[in-house]
């Protein structure tokens, strides 16, 4: 078995996430989840989805779905979400394809559309946001699992005994929370976190910054 890391929001932090799966250095056996929210607000939107693009080629990837990229798919339903969009840090998003949603490549639509909303282990579940700690994955709300922070409402233990990976409630001074239960590893690194990743097994962790540089947490 190899390792099964995750990889909290990385909203468009493309030098971290490059400087971070350096860091990793991921194994064919291994497997990545990304945790959603790899668009808007950081500079280099486009970017962070081609490194995504070719994470298969290294190791299996399981990409969940955040709210950001929820918005996204919404405006290309119907532009009458744009502005919402914008001001949630779609801008940056559209500036990194130059300047027009149209710019989008197809892969890149495809990747979007085909990110999951959870995803379990034998030991983990992993959601973007948050969760009902009394119903099964494949009966959560969408506000609870893209929405809801985990100051609008703390989980409790999963039915399931597995223990909750999720991001989307930045945490300061890019510490990870574990609650036991539930462990959060989005750290801000659009503003003055940073990028984490964390194996879910050995609790082995290693950030980066949006600067590029990145760094093993000594536990
Ligand atoms: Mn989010």
């Amino acid at each position: 078995m190899g390792r099964t890391i995750a990889i909290g929001d990385i909203h468009g932090c493309s030098k971290a996430l490059e400087s971070l799966l350096r860091r990793i250095a991921p194994a064919a056996d291994g497997l990545i989840i990304t945790m959603g929210d790899y668009i808007d607000r950081g500079p280099d939107s486009r970017g962070v989805i081609d490194q995504l693009l070719r994470l298969p080629e290294m190791c299996r990837h399981i990409a969940l779905m955040g709210n950001h990229e929820i918005m996204l798919l919404a405006v290309l339903q119907d532009s009458t979400h744009s502005p919402f969009w914008m001001q949630c840090g779609g801008r940056e998003t559209i500036e990194s394809y130059g300047g027009d949603i149209e710019n989008v490549p197809e892969d890149h639509l495809h990747f979007v559309r085909g990110c999951l909303p959870h995803y379990e282990t034998e030991s983990h579940l992993f959601v973007h946001a948050n969760y009902n700690a009394g119903a099964p994955l494949e009966e959560q709300e969408d506000e609870l699992l893209y929405w809801r922070h985990l100051s609008q409402g703390l989980p409790g233990p999963h039915e399931s005994g597995k223990i909750a990976v999720v991001g989307h409630t930045p945490q300061p001074g890019g510490r990870v929370l574990d609650l036991d239960h539930v462990v959060c590893v989005d750290t801000f690194c659009f503003g003055d976190g940073c990028l984490t990743a964390l194996d879910v097994d050995s609790r082995e962790t290693w950030q980066s910054n949006k600067q590029g540089q990145s760094w093993v947490l000594d536990s």
